[in-house]
């Protein structure tokens, strides 16, 4: 008999990632990698489902101008790059840090973002991680830039330990880039259009070739835009792996009016979710990709997805009495508390599998189907449907369960008297999880179950605390065993909605 390949094993561009599983996926990098990768949120999206991340907002120049940047706007509902409520001192930050990491046991990495160019505010930014790496040397280093100084700034980079840098890199070709880029700031100048973006994406490449040669390791960003930058992406990807790029990161442009930036003024678009996965999957052919990224904000503390930063602003953190020996015992036993949670989920992964392949086996053909699952971390299936502001999204196959993204929606149950509004929201959130065919939550109400199963996505709530490719492979093998997958999606959909 024919073994089919437990979750992890499988070959790809998500394997070394990250992207996918709860097994052992880092399992095949070198010691030294994976301890740099493990417990990093944006390296390993493994890790992302146990640790957090937090920013702090010290950068505020930046020396280019993207078309889908208004750094003035800010907004307490934003969620994206180049956002920010409280511009920070490096003084201010290390405090917030401290006292971040003295109240969320689980953050491990801090990051510089924003809300301009890290390395084009480079006194700021050195500053605070030198401070940083005097006062919380366990917690790891990393930083997020357009590229334009990252030659000059190497050096020091590697002179406070950093192991992990992000360069956004959304063209290798100057045509494109000057659709994306109306000016550079270069040598006291301001140089537009072509020759602008041709200079950037030389310094970007430079950097990218100083940074792998020094091993550290580089995730590369790129914001997708349709009609721009979509079709060149794979070039892009290829060329960035060929330079020693980590990991790519394809990402959805976000452009509103109401965000004053030119392409949301100029009516661009951003991608669908399907051209999205399209793309990353088109991508992931040469490349690691990371498909778990939630577009933070500069200033973002807390699980991916979830931001605390409301907690942790620097009046609170001033009245904050924090006994750091305490705390930093407390954050050694959480995270010990993490790695044997994540052991025990690596060794029963294998289990559902075992099961799905003895029926994979029969039904080698049968389709894939995704699945949206309610979770507020720890790799487990531990949300109520009502109170999910995103779900992750699965893809079950034959062959393997891969994590493929995730969906924002509205709040369904908002409590009190605002029920009246629930209807719409649900429909939203139906719509939000288009494709899906089921929902797996801890638990869910009468009438969004009947909703959701009138639209085609059967919701189940009988894997509460079970890990959640488990759980998915699971509901997967009870789909095929009860002839589920016999009818075509389309049809399915149709006699659903009939
Ligand atoms: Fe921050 Fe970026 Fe470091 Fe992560 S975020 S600087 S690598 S610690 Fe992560 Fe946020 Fe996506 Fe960035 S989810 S936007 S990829
Ligand atoms: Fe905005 Fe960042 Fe682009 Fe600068 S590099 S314009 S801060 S998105």
């Amino acid at each position: 008999m024919m073994e089919l390949p437990v979750v992890g094993q499988e070959q790809g561009g998500c394997s070394s990632s990250g992207c996918g599983s709860n097994s052992d996926q880092l399992s095949h990098l070198p010691e030294n990698i994976r301890d740099k990768v493990k417990d990093h949120p944006c390296y390993s999206e493994e890790a992302h489902h146990h640790y957090a991340r937090m920013h702090v907002a010290v950068a505020p120049a930046c020396n280019i101008q993207c078309h889908y940047c208004n750094r003035k706007y800010d907004c307490a509902n934003e969620s994206r790059p180049g956002v920010v409520s409280e511009l920070l001192t490096p003084d201010q930050a290390v405090k917030k840090v401290m006292a971040v990491a003295a109240n969320i046991p689980q953050m491990t990495v801090l990051g510089i973002a924003g809300p301009g160019d890290p390395l084009a505010n480079p006194e700021r930014t050195f500053e605070t991680f030198r401070q940083l790496t005097e006062k919380a040397p366990d917690i790891k280093l990393c930083v997020s830039t357009n590229g334009l100084s990252l030659p000059d700034q190497v050096e020091e980079l590697c002179k406070h330990n950093i192991d992990h840098v992000t360069i956004t890199i959304n063209c290798v070709d100057p045509e494109v880039g000057a659709k994306i880029y109306p000016w550079i700031f270069w040598n006291n100048r301001r140089i537009k259009g072509r020759k602008g973006a041709k200079i950037l994406i030389e310094q970007q490449q430079k950097g990218l070739e100083m940074l792998t040669e020094r091993g550290i390791l580089v995730k590369v960003n790129s914001v997708m835009i349709p009609g721009v930058n979509d079709e060149h992406l794979e070039e892009v990807s290829k060329v960035v792996k060929a330079k020693g790029a980590f990991l790519h990161n394809v990402m959805p442009l976000i452009a509103e009016a109401e965000h004053g930036t030119f392409f949301g003024v100029m009516g661009q678009r951003g991608p669908t979710h399907d051209e999205l996965q399209t793309l990353q999957d088109k991508c992931a052919g040469d490349m690691n990709m990371m498909r778990h990224c939630r577009q933070c904000r500069a200033d973002a503390v807390g699980m991916l997805g979830e931001d605390r930063g409301d907690e942790f602003t620097m009046d609170k953190v001033e009245m904050m009495d924090i006994d750091y020996e305490a705390a930093m015992q407390k954050r050694a036993d959480y995270q010990a508390s993490i790695e044997a949670t994540r052991d025990a989920q690596k060794n029963n992964t294998g289990e559902s599998f075992i099961a799905l392949s003895s029926i994979g086996v029969r039904k080698k053909e049968t389709r894939p189907v995704l699945m949206a699952i309610a979770t507020t971390g720890g790799g487990v299936i531990n949300q109520h449907f009502g109170h999910a502001k995103e779900f992750l999204i699965y893809e079950a196959s034959p062959t393997d369960v891969r994590f493929i993204g995730h969906r924002k929606v509205d709040l369904y149950c908002t409590g009190g008297d605002t029920c009246g509004d629930a209807e719409t929201t649900l429909q939203k959130i139906i719509r939000t999880l288009d494709g899906c065919e089921a929902v797996l939550c801890s638990k869910i109400g009468y009438e969004p179950w009947e909703q959701l199963e009138q639209a085609g996505i059967q919701p189940n709530g009988e894997h509460a605390m079970e890990p959640i490719e488990q759980a998915v492979a699971a509901v997967y093998a009870e789909m095929i065993e009860n002839g589920v997958l016999d009818t075509p999606k389309e049809n399915h959909e149709l006699q659903a909605s009939a």
